[in-house]
């Protein structure tokens, strides 16, 4: 049976840019495993399998499901050890600085610079809830949160410096081939390019050009996903 991933919907049926989702799709294309995608909205809570927490992504596969991208992950090497996401279990503990690191540090940023740009992809059903969450979570109206996108971008371009230098050194986070830490970076980063048509990036930055290598991967799926960014 196909292994099916509850993934967040938009207004239009081919556009997802839930970062959480595409760390997870990048894992079963890593794998070589094939997947359905079925979408949710966000106020469609109800129709996630049981048991959830209330976000996408959740997997099905066959009669297993699993809430939490991170929880997928391990989940995913366990079933499927051949092309492992973690190199061993210390890169998997190793990992979860990256996770961290981008949920705390780089994805707050991103959230800045998009966040009014994803309020109008959303379905009608979908956008109260989003705008009411979102600025409860702000504390403040999205409209304040990002009034300055260029000094947001400038900070976001400042954060990335960890990763700028050590792409100095190697190819993809987990070494010489990428690996789940690289997924969890590739999620931000495709959340944004899938979600807005900003582009904060420069074509010459190294995490740019990692970005590219990323989206070519698996036959280059990620780069054929529908998405809003516009590069100049
Ligand atoms: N820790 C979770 C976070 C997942 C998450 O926050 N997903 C968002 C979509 S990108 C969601 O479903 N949000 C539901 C909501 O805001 O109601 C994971 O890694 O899977």
């Amino acid at each position: 049976m196909t292994i099916q991933l509850y993934d967040l919907a938009t207004a239009d049926p081919e556009l997802r840019f839930s970062p959480y989702c595409w760390r997870v799709k990048m894992a079963l294309a890593h794998k070589g495993l094939e997947w359905e995608e079925v979408p949710v909205h966000f106020t469609e809570k109800e129709r996630l399998p049981e048991p959830n927490n209330g976000t996408v992504p959740v997997l099905v596969d066959g009669t297993t499901v699993v809430s939490d991208s991170w929880s997928i992950a391990a989940y995913l090497d366990e079933r499927y050890p051949e092309k492992p996401l973690f190199a061993c279990g210390q890169a998997r503990s190793e990992a979860l600085l990256i996770k961290f690191w981008v949920e705390r540090t780089v994805q707050p940023f991103i959230t800045r610079m998009g966040v009014g740009h994803w309020l109008p992809i959303l379905h009608d059903k979908d956008k109260a809830y989003f705008r009411e969450t979102r600025e409860k979570r702000f504390g403040m109206s999205i409209e304040q949160y990002m009034a300055s996108p260029d000094q947001t971008r400038d900070e976001f371009r400042a954060a990335l410096e960890p990763l700028r230098a050590m792409l100095a050194e190697q190819q993809y986070v987990a070494g010489s081939q990428p690996g789940y830490a690289d997924y969890i970076v590739f999620g931000a980063l495709q959340w944004m390019r899938c979600g807005s048509p900003y582009a904060p990036l420069q074509k010459d930055d190294a995490v740019f050009e990692y970005r590219e290598r990323l989206l070519d991967l698996f036959g280059g799926f990620a780069r054929r996903a529908r998405h809003r960014e516009v590069l100049s």
